[in-house]
C-alpha cells in the first residue's frame, strides 16, 4: 500500500439536508486523526482545508439544492485530489458532506484512466445515494452522486472529470444500505449497481458480503472507499445528518474495514457526513478515526502475519 498520506479538508453541507457537516474535517483532527495514521508508520501530510461557496440554504430549483455552489466545491475537490494521485499520494478527502464523493472519484477515475488501472469503488452507506432530479425527495445533491458519476445527472456535475460517465456502474459495490427512496430503487435495479444491504449482511454475515464486494480485486485494482459515517449503527455513530437504525456494529465495522485492509490495494479514501452538531463529546469522530486505522492495516495479536 501508498504509506504517503494526504489529508484534504472539504468543510461544507452544501449538499445536505442539515448543517454541520462543514465542521467534519475539524472533528476528525480533534480525534487525532493524524497521529493514528503516523503511528502506523505512515507518512502524513495535512493539507488543510479546500475553500468554497458559503452555504445560502434555500429551497430546491428544478429539482436540486444549491446545484452551482454544490459544481464549485466539488470541481475543487476533483483538482485537490488529482493532485495528490499525480504525486502518488493517497488522498483521504475529510468531508463534508457526500455530495463531494463526486468530485473526488471523478478524479480517481481519470487518474485510472491515465495509469491503465481498473477501478473498484466500495460505498459504505445507509443509502445508495442515486437519486435524480426527477427523484429525489428532497433536492439535497449528497443524496445523488453516485447517480452523477454513472452520467444520471446534469452536465455541471456528470463532466467534472473529463468524460461522461466518470464510472461504470458495475465498478461500485454498496454495502450497508437500509435506506433507498421509491424512485431511486428502480433506478439502482436498471443500472445494476450491485448492493449488499442489511438484509444480505444479517442473513450472510459482514464476511460473506466483503469477500463477494472484493472479489476479483487484483494487483492492478485502485480500490477507492467512499466511507459515508451514517453506514454505522446510530447506537455507536450518531454525529450524522441522516441516521438509520439497524447498521452495521462496532464489531461489523471493523470486519469490513480489516477485510478492506488486507486486500493490500486501499489507494484512495472519502470520510463523509460526520456532522459533530449531532454528536455526543465528538464520540462518533473517535469511532471513525479508529475504524480508518484498521482500513489502514492496524494489526491485532491474531491476526496471522502475511
Ligand atoms: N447521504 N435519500 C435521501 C435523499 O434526500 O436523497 C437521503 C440521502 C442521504 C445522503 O447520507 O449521503
Ligand atoms: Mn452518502
Ligand atoms: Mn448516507
Ligand atoms: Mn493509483
Amino acid at each position: 500500500m501508498n504509506l504517503n498520506i494526504s489529508l484534504i479538508g472539504a468543510p461544507t453541507d452544501i449538499g445536505a439536508g442539515s448543517r454541520g457537516a462543514s465542521m467534519g474535517p475539524e472533528a476528525l483532527r480533534v480525534a487525532n486523526i493524524v497521529t493514528v495514521l503516523e503511528g502506523l508508520g505512515l507518512n502524513v501530510q495535512d493539507r488543510g482545508n479546500l475553500t468554497g461557496p458559503h452555504n445560502p440554504w434555500l429551497p430546491p430549483v428544478d429539482g436540486y439544492r444549491h446545484l452551482q455552489e454544490v459544481a464549485q466545491w466539488n470541481q475543487s475537490v476533483h483538482d485537490a485530489v488529482y493532485a495528490e494521485l499525480a504525486q502518488k499520494r493517497l488522498p483521504i478527502l475529510l468531508g463534508g458532506d457526500h455530495c463531494l464523493g463526486l468530485g473526488s472519484i471523478s478524479a480517481v477515475a481519470r487518474h485510472c484512466r491515465a495509469t491503465g488501472q481498473k477501478l473498484r469503488v466500495l460505498w459504505l452507506d445507509a443509502h445508495a445515494d442515486f437519486n435524480t432530479a426527477a427523484l429525489t425527495p428532497s433536492g439535497n445533491i449528497h443524496g445523488m452522486p453516485v447517480a452523477c458519476l454513472c452520467g444520471y445527472g446534469p452536465d455541471v456535475l456528470t463532466h467534472i472529470g473529463g468524460q461522461v460517465p466518470a464510472i461504470e456502474a458495475k465498478w461500485v459495490r454498496q454495502i450497508g444500505i437500509r435506506s433507498v427512496d421509491e424512485g431511486e430503487k428502480r433506478l439502482v435495479h436498471s443500472a445494476g449497481l450491485e448492493v449488499f444491504d442489511m438484509r444480505y449482511i444479517d442473513e450472510m454475515g459482514m464476511r460473506a458480503a466483503m469477500e463477494l464486494a472484493l472479489a476479483l480485486v487484483d494487483a492492478n485494482t485502485h480500490l477507492h472507499v467512499s466511507f459515508d459515517v451514517d453506514f454505522l449503527d446510530p447506537d455507536i455513530a450518531p454525529g450524522v445528518g441522516t441516521t438509520v437504525r439497524g447498521g452495521p456494529t462496532y464489531r461489523e465495522a471493523q470486519l469490513c474495514m480489516e477485510m478492506i485492509a488486507d486486500t493490500g490495494r486501499l489507494a484512495s479514501l472519502d470520510v463523509m457526513e460526520l456532522n459533530p452538531a449531532f454528536d455526543v463529546r465528538n464520540k462518533t469522530a473517535e469511532v471513525a478515526v479508529d475504524l480508518i486505522e484498521s482500513l489502514f492495516g492496524k494489526s491485532t495479536l491474531m491476526r496471522k502475519t502475511r
